[in-house]
């Protein structure tokens, strides 16, 4: 039986770089200074359950993931909700972890989650350390990716049955 076959991994970024790549029209690399200059930031105060050191809290500022992924494109028609509905996100560190979102859940018609790709944790600048996927909508913390290296956009191949 074949298996849908996962991304490749995302082209090897510098420090505190990463790629946006996959099925969009203009695929992009950024820096934590881009996304600071290039989009509004918001802020977001969260608390998230890591199992083996409890709860976090911590103050996130940065642009929101959907408003940054609209500047490469995604193939979808953007009027087309049923289009949109189709595509995945996937967001990876630099240390291997790796997680899913899907568009509809960032996306303003379905889920509507207000999640960020952060700019500055706390009192830090994300300057050196990379972006982190911000997503306060979770409870649990396995999906605060931090030193993002790439976030890859596509649809995954429907299965057929025969
Ligand atoms: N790159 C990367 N990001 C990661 C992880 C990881 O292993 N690698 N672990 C996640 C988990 S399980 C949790 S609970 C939080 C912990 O965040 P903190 O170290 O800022 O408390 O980071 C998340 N982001
Ligand atoms: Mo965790």
């Amino acid at each position: 039986m074949s298996r849908p076959s996962a991304p490749p991994a995302p082209p090897v970024s510098r420090a505190g770089e990463f790629t946006l790549w996959g099925e969009v029209a203009r695929p992009s690399r950024l820096t934590v200074a881009d996304l600071r200059t290039g989009w509004e930031q918001h802020r977001a105060e969260v608390v998230f359950d890591c199992a083996t050191a409890g709860p976090q809290h911590h103050t996130f500022e940065g642009p929101l993931l959907r408003e940054v992924l609209g500047r490469v494109r995604p193939d979808f028609d953007s009027a087309r909700r049923k289009e949109r509905s189709r595509f995945l996100l996937a967001v990876s560190g630099g240390d291997g972890h790796h997680t899913v979102l899907s568009w509809a859940e960032i996306d303003a018609d379905f889920g509507n989650a207000p999640v960020l790709l952060a700019t500055r944790m706390d009192d830090t600048d994300l300057e050196a350390a990379g972006t982190q996927l911000v997503v306060p909508s979770d409870r649990c913390g396995a999906r605060y990716v931090s030193a993002v290296t790439g976030i890859w956009i596509g649809t995954c191949r429907v299965p057929v049955s025969v």
